[in-house]
């Protein structure tokens, strides 16, 4: 009984160790948010994203409780002509830091809550084979 109750808690213990290793996996930093024109419903966040697991890492989807909706999308220049495309997924190979940018990737957010919006905001990233990483982005560009 004593020898099941030990090989239950170091199953437990790797379980943890585990999680806390692909935890580690994803570093998020640079988060900055823009909202051109102020008043707009809507808004772009970036951020510098960095896999720091041995997997390759994808980035399937975003949401936060303050837009109706949230996108990744990628500026791309077509016919000379800059447009916004949502991207389904981004891939980072073990190592890759990627910034997004204005120009580039970001996080679009449309249908923006004020209220709630105003204060900062969480935003979920969620991966493929990952725990969601929950960021919190501070709204510098409030306007009184
Ligand atoms: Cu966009």
């Amino acid at each position: 009984m004593k020898l099941l109750h030990w090989a239950v808690t170091l199953a437990l213990l790797l379980a943890v160790s585990q999680l806390q290793a692909v935890e580690a996996a994803v570093k998020v930093s640079n988060v900055s948010l823009s909202r051109v024109p102020p008043k707009s419903p809507s808004a772009a966040v970036y951020l510098s994203l960095k896999n720091e697991s041995h997997e390759p890492l994808q980035l399937m989807a975003v949401s936060t409780p303050v837009a109706r909706h949230a996108s990744i999308h990628k500026v791309i220049i077509e016919d000379e002509v800059s447009k916004m495309r949502a991207q389904k997924k981004i891939v980072l190979v073990p190592g890759q830091q990627l910034d997004f940018s204005p120009g580039g990737y970001h996080i679009m957010l449309m249908g923006l809550e004020e209220k709630t919006f105003d204060n900062g905001f969480e935003l979920t990233l969620e991966f493929v084979r990952h725990p969601p990483v929950k960021i919190v982005v501070l709204n510098k560009s409030r306007q009184k």
